[in-house]
């Protein structure tokens, strides 16, 4: 691994490059690229390069790779798992993608558009919306959140269930390689066959084998019938039930099935201001459905009616509030939004973003339940999210009372403890947030032998000097 510091030759070097506004080095400046959303790492950079385009971006690389010196990738530094942010040797320079953030075509007869790395996901599904088309991915962080980030971990969020993860809706990419050279390749193909997928392999590697500056994404028709369903469940079994319902309905129809227990609301009704429970009891259980189609005549609403009424007729669904407008579809939304942000308001609190066969979602939920609150006595499980993907936040808050700095020590222990249940179900200990630096020590465990291997040889083979966030995604 490279360790030469950033030196004053390599920032005045730098700064001819990028030029004035393309090189932070006032320390208030560069303090909000040096640690995560989470708070968990403090890391230290002498300065972050703000390249403007991707000539500026190959430039800087290309001096990187010269001077071995370690870059870090970031876009809107919303990592849930630390994979955007510099160690704290202080030798590692900030790469800030957000100066690139044009729309550079969006093509409604192909149904593409292509973006540069920096643009915020938001922006992209605003600008998709108003070409008359839909970009689908959605998450929590879209308004900080860039492209450049999403494909780089691949991003699920809300909408995998009916659209895929951030692979599944990019057709084309150019990178930046590790040493320096520019990759066009911004195809717009649906199919191209043409040897290994190089794309693919950017996509998911967390800017550890290159700087994604372009992409080409996939636009679908836009919604012109939606429903959205608040409900309360009987038990996890019940939610599965529900969606299965959905599905066999109309399974074209689902965008998002969300998950939700009775602990996440109540945190969520408690610390975030405008948020109220839409319905005249509090539940253990609940699930969101939201359902799009872009036929205006689909009868979403008489649909989710009738599903709802099944499902209760079965003793699946308790009570259940259906949006009678955009402004309570959106009120519904920010219940499930908020959770990461309550229980954050709410202490310390322990994310494991692991995913199981969607069957197996209700039993992963339980064991996982029993065995943390066996662990840290009086600890809160807050399991919720992606249920319609098998992806589930299965979330642990600290017991009230307890110091938050030795909740925190058990964090290992927490999630070994998720882990193990995961582990035994068939499910990953790394569904959507990616591995950053939180979880590499993981990597052997789970993937160890001729699968980690491989990796590691892609690895050297690409970034033979390991310039390309260091520390991150292989142990
Ligand atoms: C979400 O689904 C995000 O809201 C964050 O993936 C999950 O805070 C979390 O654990
Ligand atoms: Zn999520």
């Amino acid at each position: 691994m490279p360790d030469t510091p950033v030196s004053p030759t390599l920032l005045d070097r730098l700064s001819a490059i990028l030029g004035p506004r393309g090189l932070l080095t006032d320390p208030a400046d560069i303090a909000p690229h040096l640690t995560d959303w989470r708070g968990l790492y403090q890391g230290a950079s002498p300065a972050v390069a703000r390249p403007a385009s991707t000539e500026e971006v190959a430039a800087v690389v290309r001096l990187c790779a010269e001077t071995r010196t370690p870059l870090v990738p970031q876009g809107g530094n919303t990592s849930m798992v630390g994979g955007a942010v510099p160690d704290e040797s202080g030798r590692h320079l900030v790469l800030a993608l957000t100066r690139m953030n044009r729309i550079r075509e969006i093509d409604t007869a192909d149904m593409t558009m292509t973006v540069e790395a920096g643009l915020v996901l938001k922006a992209a599904q605003d600008a998709a919306a108003e070409a008359g088309c839909l970009f689908p991915l959605s998450l929590g962080a879209e308004g900080t959140a860039t492209i450049g980030g999403v494909l780089s971990t691949n991003a699920g969020g809300n909408t995998t269930v009916r659209y895929g993860n951030a692979r599944e809706l990019m057709l084309g990419l150019e990178a930046v390689l590790p040493d320096g050279s520019v990759w066009n390749g911004l195809r717009r193909l649906r199919k191209d066959n043409t040897g290994y997928a190089l794309r693919h392999l950017l996509v998911g590697a967390e800017g550890t084998l290159g700087v994604v500056t372009a992409a080409v994404l996939r636009l679908f028709p836009r919604p012109r019938d939606a429903a959205v369903a608040f409900c309360a469940v009987a038990d996890e079994d019940a939610a599965l039930a529900l969606f299965r319902r959905f599905r066999d309905r109309d399974d074209s129809a689902v965008r998002a099935f969300e998950y939700m227990s009775g602990t996440g609301v109540d945190l969520a009704v408690k610390h975030i201001e405008g948020v109220a429970l839409p319905l005249e009891s509090r539940a253990d259980h609940y699930v969101l459905v939201d359902l799009a189609s872009s036929r205006p005549d689909a009868g979403l609403r008489d649909m989710a009616e009738a599903v709802l009424a099944e499902a209760m007729e079965a003793g699946e669904v308790a009570d259940a509030a259906i949006a009678a407008n955009e402004a309570q579809a959106q009120k519904i939304w920010r219940i499930r939004e908020e959770h990461p942000e309550a229980q954050k308001r709410e202490g310390a609190s322990v994310k494991n973003d692991v995913s199981v066969p969607v069957s197996k979602v209700p039993e992963m939920i339980r064991r996982c339940s029993a065995a943390l609150a066996a662990l840290i006595p009086g600890s809160r499980p807050v399991p919720f999210g992606h249920i319609g993907d098998g992806n589930i936040h299965m979330n642990l808050e600290q017991p009230e009372g307890m110091d938050p700095a030795a909740f925190l020590a058990r964090s290992h222990d927490i999630m070994d403890c998720v882990n193990a249940v995961v582990r035994d179900l068939g499910g990953s200990f790394s569904a959507e947030h990616g591995i950053g630096r939180l979880k590499t020590d993981m990597m052997e465990a789970w993937r160890g032998g001729p699968e980690l291997a491989a990796m590691q040889a892609i690895k050297r083979a690409l970034d033979p000097h390991g310039i390309m966030n260091p520390g991150k995604v292989l142990p």
